[in-house]
């Protein structure tokens, strides 16, 4: 039955602190919900749960983690979520999540932590249908309107982060230019995502 194997697409938009990942998934979130989709907009750390207010609080630097212990937390913080995100997918609901395990690899990488140690509590969760990468000079993200003061919105730091992204990101990403402007790159992604969304209610299989 053709109508059982619809569901919604999983998609994810990664990149730099300040590479505009946050306004352009509510201009997608708006885009799909005008289009009758049924859409919602979720984003890591979810810093609603227990677990993400540990986190919140490492990032205002009001606590202080071993590097593995908060890569833990915030791998913990997306399994807690991931029955919801199926149920939601299998229900034909889609997804834009604004920051998944490639954020979770991408930082704790930066900081020197063994990338296949940092991959190994991300196995299991739901593979995203569509990665959305908003690639950005770490030096033309730092000058936008400044970072807002959390542990990880330091120029040198991100530029290692760029650096670990480019060691994640292979073919199946999507990458858009974030340094246009605002406009040209939601006009890019509302392709990228419509083609995405429109194979997954074809019924394409979801998978982890
Ligand atoms: P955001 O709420 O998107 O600004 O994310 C907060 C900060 O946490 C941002 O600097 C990116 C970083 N971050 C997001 N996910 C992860 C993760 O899984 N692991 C680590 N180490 N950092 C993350
Ligand atoms: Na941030
Ligand atoms: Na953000």
């Amino acid at each position: 039955n053709h109508k059982s194997d619809s569901r919604g697409a999983l998609i994810v938009l990664e990149g730099l602190d300040r590479s505009g990942k946050t306004s352009q998934s509510s201009r997608l979130l708006s885009y799909l919900e005008g289009l009758n989709h049924s859409v919602e907009s979720w984003r890591f750390p979810d810093r609603n749960t227990g677990v993400g207010q540990m986190i919140s609080s490492y990032l205002a630097n009001e606590s202080q983690l071993d590097d593995h212990t908060i890569h833990l937390l915030f791998s913990a913080n997306r399994w807690e979520k991931r029955s919801l995100m199926e149920t939601k997918l299998r229900s034909g609901t889609t997804l834009i999540v604004d920051r998944y395990s490639f954020s979770g690899v991408a930082f704790s990488s930066a900081k020197g932590l063994d990338i296949e140690w940092c991959k190994a509590p991300e196995i299991g969760l739901l593979a995203p249908d569509l990665v959305l990468y908003l690639d950005i000079p770490p030096e033309k993200a730092a000058e936008r309107g400044g970072y807002g003061g959390e542990r990880y919105e330091q120029l040198e730091f991100q530029r290692k982060v760029a650096h670990s992204y480019q060691i994640l990101r292979d073919a199946s990403w999507k990458t858009v230019d974030a340094g246009l402007p605002l406009d040209d790159v939601e006009k890019q992604l509302r392709e990228m995502v419509l083609d995405c969304v429109t194979t997954c209610q074809k019924g394409k299989v979801l998978s982890k």
